[in-house]
């Protein structure tokens, strides 16, 4: 009955079908991340369903009667104690083999991104730069340009700095960090990663659609971690390409550093 409920919601729920609290994700990275959270969630939920529906049928079935017959004592079950040392360990299994396989594509990096960015992470901001696919600097740089302070801001205010990105493309994402341990998340996209110094992460994003999504660090890393805050705005191919060189004009003519 409780399967027969989940299945139910789950069906009539469509497309709007339930996320248990995750994003859809807005990469097909996140969207693998998001398939294998909801798979992760039906899993404990089937498991749930059958622990206490089985404990509830233990207290309705064998609650004390007027008459206090004892029930059928018996020491041992073996096909039953088999059951219960095998099932589980194939849970884990199962669960074990679909972790595995979303994080190789959720890690597999492509030969040929379409752009590469280096983010640096620091305190307390974020560095965002340019590069070709080839290798070349574009020479645009996003950065962080408040002073430190607890200005306590939405990520999309002007404070923070922004990365573009094109849609539909494969992004190289090239990160590390400048002084202690930061975290690069980016809640909508189902993703964050260590920004560690000393140690460069590689991964691609591959933008699914268009929009404004926030980030923020996820590792505590000292008094103003609250304000290293950014955004990501994701837009069609010739935005970019139109925002890229307009930023290329922009910044040779202000010298090189950051803008807005
Ligand atoms: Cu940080």
């Amino acid at each position: 009955m409780p399967l027969a409920i989940l299945g139910g919601a789950i069906l009539l729920g469509g497309c709007n079908a339930p996320t248990f609290g995750a994003f859809r994700g807005a990469t097909t990275q996140g969207r693998d991340e998001f398939k294998l959270w909801v798979g992760f969630v039906i899993a404990g939920l089937a498991v749930a369903a059958l622990v206490w529906g089985l404990i509830f049928w233990t207290v309705l079935r064998h609650r004390r009667k007027s008459n206090d017959e004892i029930p059928r004592q018996f020491h041992e079950n073996v096909p039953l104690e088999i059951l219960y040392t095998t099932l589980p360990v194939v849970i884990v299994g199962v669960l074990f083999y679909f972790t595995v396989v979303t994080e190789n594509e959720v890690d597999a990096v492509s030969s040929h991104p379409a752009e590469i960015v280096h983010v640096l992470g620091y305190r307390w901001g974020w560095q965002f730069t340019y590069d070709a696919g080839d290798g070349r600097s574009q020479g645009v740089q996003v950065a962080t340009t408040a002073q430190p302070a607890l200005l306590a801001q939405p990520a999309t205010s002007k404070e923070y700095p922004q990365l573009v990105l094109p849609v539909g493309e494969t992004v190289r994402i090239v990160l590390t960090s400048a002084d202690v341990v930061h975290g690069f998340y980016i809640p909508e996209f189902n993703f964050s990663r260590y920004a560690q110094p000393g140690v460069t992460n590689l991964f691609d994003f591959n933008p699914t659609r268009t929009g404004v999504f926030r980030g923020q660090c996820s590792e505590f890393c000292g008094l103003y971690h609250a304000e290293m805050l950014f955004s990501v705005r994701v837009v069609s191919d010739s935005a970019f390409q139109h925002w890229l060189s307009a930023e290329q004009v922009h910044q040779a003519q202000a010298g090189t550093g950051a803008t807005s």
